[in-house]
Formats: structure tokens, sequence, C-alpha cells
């Protein structure tokens, strides 16, 4: 597995984002082949006005009546004291995480608990995300997914025939919402051959340098990748284990990518990105999902999210 070497980074340093569309609409009148060699060369593409504020309005509307009638397992929810009790809990977690690729599960920032389970903060504002099934069980968020104008996108793309594999819903709260530390998707989301993971990212709220905006290196996305989480025999602790590991990456070789609510940000598979901590006052949600080109692609069978009888990979194109 390869990684960029810093000769490599250093060309990259000085490119900045490229932002197609200022406007709600603009995007649908970009033409493919500028979208397609803007994304090649950076990995990344902001298109700004995906969708209107009436449209992210509906899915944080929607956000909120699902975390009001949330259920959270006690093991998600309390903190054991003995090594026994903190093993039990630890398993508890890992298999509420590895069993979420088809359901809509709840995870949350860390000291939001006290002892006994009880929230030291209000619920709503204690998530971290959810996931990992959005797209498949809610009305509103399957909509979204497969929209005509997504669909219209991915065609763009030349995606012949895309897949989603995963959703998430991130709620980078106000003050405390954690860091993303810098990664590829490929490395938890992995194909052969490479090349065929694709995340859409959607702000819900302005995503500005104060509430944890991404950050890319841009044309990271050709130098393969570095790390692989891959899944450990049933029932072993800790359930995943990474092949590889994760380079030490020079700050100065990140682009910030402050876009306005509504914009939606094309992630390669490979591109290093990452989010800071959320100091500022402001949440900055976002809703995010992958697709994969399954036309001559193989699932890597190791990846810890696999499609299950009751939700095979659903095609995009419905
Ligand atoms: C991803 O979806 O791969 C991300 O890294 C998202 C990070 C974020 O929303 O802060």
């Amino acid at each position: 597995m390869a990684c960029l070497s810093p000769s490599q980074l250093q060309k990259n340093r000085n490119l900045k984002p490229r932002v197609v569309g200022s406007q709600p609409g603009a995007v649908q009148a970009t033409a493919p082949a500028v979208l397609w060699e803007r994304f090649q060369e950076d990995g990344f593409l902001v298109l700004e006005g995906f969708l209107s504020a009436d449209e992210c309005e509906a899915m944080q509307r929607r956000i909120g009546e699902i975390v009001a009638e949330m259920d959270v397992p006690l093991h998600c929810r309390t903190e054991f004291s003995t090594q026994e009790e903190e093993q039990l809990r630890a398993q508890g977690s890992t298999d509420y995480f590895l069993s979420s690729g088809d359901k809509i599960r709840f995870f949350f920032e860390k000291g939001v608990f006290d002892k006994q389970g009880n929230f030291l903060v209000p619920p709503e504002k204690s998530i971290n995300k959810i996931g990992h099934a959005l797209h498949a069980h809610d009305p509103i968020f399957r909509g979204v997914t497969h929209s005509p104008k997504v669909q219209a996108l991915a065609r763009s793309l030349g995606l012949q025939m895309p897949v989603v594999v995963q959703s998430m819903y991130i709620f980078k709260q106000p003050h405390f919402g954690g860091e993303v530390t810098p990664h590829q998707d490929a490395s938890f989301l992995y194909t052969e051959p490479l090349g065929r993971v694709l995340g859409l990212w959607i702000a819900l709220e302005d995503a500005v340098l104060e509430n944890g905006c991404l950050w890319f290196i841009p044309g990271s996305h050709r130098g393969g990748v570095s790390r692989r989480m891959v899944r450990a025999p049933a029932g072993s602790a800790p359930g995943t284990s990474f092949l590889g590991s994760e380079p030490t990456r020079d700050n100065s070789f990140f682009v910030p990518t402050p876009v306005l609510r509504g914009a939606l940000v094309l992630i390669h598979g490979e591109v290093v990105h990452k989010s800071e901590r959320n100091f500022s006052d402001r949440s900055r949600q976002a809703y995010t999902f992958h697709l994969m080109e399954a036309a001559g692609t193989v699932w890597s069978p190791d990846n810890w999210l696999q499609p299950t009888p009751e939700l095979p990979f659903p095609p995009l194109y419905i």
C-alpha cells in the first residue's frame, strides 16, 4: 500500500480548493467535463448551492424528530469502573458499531454521560453522528440520496452502477463537536480496484473555519491508501484492527474548504481530509453518504461495513 511522499505533498501545498457555482441552481448549468476534470485534479470538488435552504431545513427538522425519539442502549451510556465491566462495555459498543451498517444508530461525543449513564448535556447536544443507513430507512433521507439532482450528478460523473454503501448525519456540536482526524475514506470503505468510492457531503449549515469545516490535501488521492481498517474474526475483541498506519502530515498541506449551507462537497475515496474541533457556538450539521461504482468493483470482505440480507447496497438509480 502506498502513501504520498513529502515531495508529492509539497507539490500540492499551494493548490486552492475549486468551487463551482455560488447560487442555487448553478450546479446544473455546469458542464460535466469541467466538473470531472477539477475533481480528478484535486480529489474533491465544492458544488455551492446544490440544495436549497428549504431542502436543508427539511433534513434538519426530520433529524430533530428522530433524535427526540432515540433509544440509547445502556452500554453506550454507562461508564463502568471495573476492568471486566469496561471490557463488556467496550465489546457492547463495538457490536453496536459493527452492526450499525443497516440501521439508524446514535454515536456520542466523549464525556457527555455521568457514571450512571445520565446525560450531562441535553441529549440533542450530545450526539456526534447518526449512522449508517438513514438513506435506507428514512423517507426524507432516502428522497435526498436518490433525488433526481444526485442521480444527474452521478451520471454526469460517468457512474454506471452506483450503489449507496452508507450514510451519516454529522452534528459537529457547538463548543465540543470533536475533530475528525486526517484520513482517507477508502481506509474504511476499501475496494478493488481503488478509486471506486465517492463521498457526497452536504452542508446543512454554513461550514466555516470556526465551526469545523472540511480540510483537504489536494491531489492526495493519487498516492494509494496508507492504512486499512479490517474486521477481526467474529466475536473477537476489539472487533476491528488497522493494517498500516496513517502517516504524520504537515498541517500546512491541508486547504480549508469553507462552504455555505446547501453546498455539496464531492470527496474522492482516497483524498486525505479532516475537520477540526468545533470551538464556536454554532453547530455545523452535515448529511453525507458514500457511493460505490459497482461495475467491475469488488467490495472488500474485510471492510467493517458489509451489505446484509436485510439491506443489500441499494442502487442509486431507481
Ligand atoms: C467523512 O465523511 O469522511 C468525513 O471526514 C466527514 C468529516 C466531518 O463532517 O467533519
